[in-house]
């Protein structure tokens, strides 16, 4: 039985969640539906939180992370890499032609190269002149919203009806050297079960690998929560435990084997694309802080 393509992603990202689900409309599988759309944010040199264009660590390198999760449960990651632009598409190789699920900075950057990816500067002048800006105070404090929270977490389901997603972020900006996040992260930024559904998460990913945030909404989820209440349920969690939350953003996005989806954060301003019989649409998320 035919099933009609679904694809959500985080925030207003109308292009990335049209071109994935136009891909599923045309007979694309989920995974590589979800690498095409993370692929314009990636590509998307305006976006300053994700791929080229991406703010920099506190040492003016940009520094990308991605993961990818297939419908068969098989999942690729790569962590702390520079001068590639499409990480997701790279985290793919990674889980179709190595042994292993993770490569990290030079290892992850010598494998892209041997797999034919081209390299190229990540940062554009733009990115270069915020980072100088920001030298002058060196002050480090991620803004609620604003660019530090322009990741791209996207959950597709195809035409047979399978679920797989991609993550793919720089971070957030003016971080550690080495600092890696949630985004990346198996369970945190990405799950998929494709007998349950899958989420994806953006904002604080300190907090969210805290929690296994997207593993968590899968499992709420398996336990008969709809999306909506697990994704609730995931934010509640880090309400509870961080009594700091005013000063950070957490948000999901989810989808079900059904089809349905939810999506909750922790401050106003959040949204999620979904994209369904040839309709893309763009849904104000709901949130804890009134
Ligand atoms: C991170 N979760 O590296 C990412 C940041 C983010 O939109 O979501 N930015 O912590």
């Amino acid at each position: 039985q035919k099933i009609n393509p679904i694809a959500i992603c985080t925030w207003g990202f109308v292009s990335a969640n049209e071109t994935a689900g136009k891909a599923l409309d045309a007979g694309m599988n989920a995974l590589d539906a979800s690498i095409v759309g993370v692929a314009v944010e990636e590509e998307n040199i305006k976006n300053t939180t994700v791929g080229k264009g991406g703010a920099p660590d506190r040492e003016g390198n940009v520094t990308l992370d991605a993961t990818v999760m297939d419908h068969t449960g098989n999942c690729g990651a790569v962590v702390c890499v520079e001068d590639y632009t499409n990480v997701a598409a790279i985290a793919k190789k990674v889980m179709t032609e190595t042994p292993h699920v993770m490569l990290a900075g030079k290892g992850a950057e010598e494998f892209a190269e041997k797999q034919g990816f081209k390299k190229e500067n990540l940062l554009t002048e733009s990115s270069e002149n915020a980072y100088r800006e920001w030298l002058k105070t060196s002050q480090y404090k991620p803004i609620i919203n604003i660019e530090n929270h322009d990741t791209i977490g996207m959950v597709c389901m195809d035409g047979n009806g399978d679920i797989s997603g991609a993550c793919s972020t720089s971070g957030l900006s003016y971080k550690m050297k080495g600092r890696v996040g949630d985004s990346p992260i198996i369970g945190a930024g990405l799950f998929i079960d494709n007998e349950i559904g899958g989420a994806a998460a953006t904002g604080m990913g300190e907090e969210i690998m805290k929690s296994v945030g997207s593993f968590l909404i899968v499992e709420l989820m398996r336990n008969g929560m709809s999306p909506q209440k697990a994704c609730e349920e995931a934010v509640m969690r880090t309400i509870r435990k961080n009594s700091g939350y005013k000063d950070f953003q957490v948000a999901y996005i989810a989808m079900n084997k059904k089809g349905e989806t939810g999506s909750f954060c922790i401050h106003k301003g959040f949204s999620m694309m979904e994209y369904r019989e040839g309709t893309n649409r763009q849904i104000p998320s709901s949130y804890y802080l009134k």
